[in-house]
């Protein structure tokens, strides 16, 4: 039986590799050059996107600016046709190439004295690379709508 063992190892060293993708940026040893990352976007306080329901976010101001790794503060406008909106915000980031987000939620709350101004924090970008942001809102008793704001965060 001596080709029995061959390819369980070949199985074993390939699940290795797939694993150590994602653990070999965490660890440093792969260097993001965000200059030649194409997807992301020039932060610039106050840059605004429309969904598709026709929601305005404006991206007012990040602490770092530009957004840096681990833990952002974002300050958010959003308003609808109506007004300045008023409901539920939530702000998700993810890391397209890696398939995954972060473990700590980030705590989305109205500013006090503004309508339709929320702070977000900690929003946690915890690895260098490209991170989708996803900031959603769902209006009180209306519809939702969402933008996506794409960041690389070098390393
Ligand atoms: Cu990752």
């Amino acid at each position: 039986m001596p080709h029995m063992p061959r390819p369980l190892i070949l199985v074993s060293i390939a699940g290795l590799a797939a694993l150590g993708a994602c653990a070999g940026d965490d660890g440093g040893s792969t260097v993001i050059n965000c200059e030649v990352e194409d997807r992301d976007e020039a932060f610039l306080a106050g840059m605004q996107k429309v969904g598709a329901g026709g929601t305005t976010f404006t991206l007012t101001s990040s602490t770092p600016a530009p957004p840096g790794r681990d833990d952002n503060t974002w300050v958010v406008d959003i308003a609808t046709g109506a007004g300045p909106f008023d409901g539920a915000v939530e702000v998700t980031p993810f890391m397209p190439d890696h398939r995954h987000g972060t473990p700590i939620v980030a705590i989305v709350a109205p500013v006090a004295g503004t309508p339709g101004r929320y702070s977000a924090a900690p929003i946690n970008l915890w690895m260098p690379g490209l991170w989708e942001i996803t900031v959603a809102a769902t209006a009180t008793g209306g519809s939702a709508d969402a933008v996506v704001f794409r960041f690389c965060i070098p390393g």
